[in-house]
């Protein structure tokens, strides 16, 4: 073992193997839309042999497993994704090493959505909005997923303009009820936009209320951009972890709004910290642990689409590792101690240790790359695709695309 490596442990309660047997078993979701050409509403930049098409987001999410061994699963969006021969498409993706992860219903780009899906004041459309979330759960189980991950844009804009105890628990309910046993419902928040006055499904708190209404079968969906400036996520967490309704993780980061950037770009020490509260948990034996599904929810609107996947895989691996070098013994004492800075120190310690030897040791013995960009770049993947595939293709059906 290389001292180099020998050194970032020393003293931190974690052994090698243990490090890479935790690397080993940690595993991200990426999402088919981050494939395909996406933007804002002011333009859409065509990237050439973007994906256009299930089949060819599958293929461009291969070329990240290969290289990072870490995402497996890819998660679908519906009708983006929509697929006649669902069999064949879990066929497809098994050969190439994939499966199919969790499937989102998309329930804000019908025109019939204008004043909401679940919670609008028609009954008729809230039954429109239950039918195709039943379609999801068929298509989940025909490609073997298991989760629903559910986000409305459902809210107002005014004042007055609908009421506020709207209908969306009633609605949840027959949803619930059409869940096969076994299927998870994941319940994701964001509070605001599209809605500008009051948001349906708005904050953590809201989610998990409706969990615990419905049944053990729904938990909370946590995407890191849908929160007011300010919040501590990492403590949302832990209250999660703690009610044992955390679900899992949309990830992405921002500066501003809902901006979807790559994963860690921004506020890499804000992701250090959710991982610390995760491993942390963990150490304790919270059950919930071990039933967090890790996705990916961004768009990359000026980067490349496949790099810009890869080093969000690295980004997560990198903030979970930096968490796994935390002393949690020693932090313990200097919590209890009253060691302010004490315990902030060794919170620090592990977050500016560079683990890159650590994740190099770890793919190698993977039998991969220690650097899965170089490994990418260098196999020409992106220059056959663009050759391969049709220019005009590209769009993902991702809002602006
Ligand atoms: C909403 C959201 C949701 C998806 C969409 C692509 O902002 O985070 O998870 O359906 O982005
Ligand atoms: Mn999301």
């Amino acid at each position: 073992m290389s001292s180099e490596i020998e050194n970032r442990l020393q003293g931190r309660g974690v052994t090698l193997d243990g490090f890479i047997a935790a690397m080993q078993q940690f595993s991200i979701e990426t999402p088919s839309w981050g494939y395909g050409d996406s933007g804002t509403r002011f333009k859409v930049f065509h990237w050439p042999g973007a994906a256009s098409h299930l089949r060819e987001k599958l293929a461009d999410a291969a070329q990240v497993q290969r290289v990072t061994g870490a995402c497996p699963g890819v998660a679908i969006h519906i009708p983006w994704d929509r697929e006649d021969d669902w069999r064949a498409v879990k066929e497809y993706a098994s050969q190439i090493g994939l499966r199919i992860g969790a499937v989102n219903p998309n329930l804000f780009q019908d025109d019939a959505y204008r004043f909401g899906s679940l919670c609008h004041f028609d009954k008729a459309i809230r039954q429109r909005a239950i039918e195709h979330i039943i379609e999801c759960i068929h298509i989940a189980q025909e490609v073997g997923s298991g989760v629903i991950s559910l986000w409305l844009a459902d809210g107002t804009n005014y004042p007055g303009q609908d009421d506020l105890r709207r209908r969306l628990l009633e609605s949840l309910q027959t949803v619930y009820a059409a869940l096969p046993a076994g299927m998870r419902l994941l319940i994701e928040y964001k509070f605001f936009e599209p809605a500008f006055y009051a948001t349906d499904l708005p904050d953590w708190g809201t989610s998990l209320l409706m969990a615990q209404k419905l049944g053990p079968q729904a938990d909370v969906l946590v995407d890191t951009g849908h929160h007011p400036q300010g919040t501590n996520i990492a403590q949302i967490v832990a209250q999660l972890l703690d009610e044992g309704r955390l679900g899992g993780f949309h990830f992405n980061d921002r500066r501003y709004a809902d901006d979807d950037l790559i994963v860690g770009s921004q506020n890499p020490f804000e992701l250090f910290c959710i991982f610390n509260e995760i491993v942390s948990a963990g150490a304790e034996g919270n059950a919930n642990v071990g039933r967090i599904e890790y996705m990916i929810d961004q768009s990359h609107n000026i980067e490349p689409k496949i790099e810009a996947m890869i080093q969000s895989v690295i980004n997560v691996q990198t903030a979970y590792a930096k968490a796994l070098l935390v002393d949690r013994t020693a932090l313990r004492e200097a919590q209890e101690a009253g060691d302010v800075l004490g315990a902030y120190r060794m919170l620090q310690a592990a977050f500016e240790t560079d683990v890159r030897p650590l994740l190099s040791e770890f793919r190698v013995r993977q039998g991969r790359d220690p650097d899965p960009v170089a490994a990418f770049r260098a196999s020409g993947y992106v220059e056959r695709v663009a050759r391969e595939r049709p220019a005009s293709a590209g769009s993902s059906g991702y809002p602006g695309a």
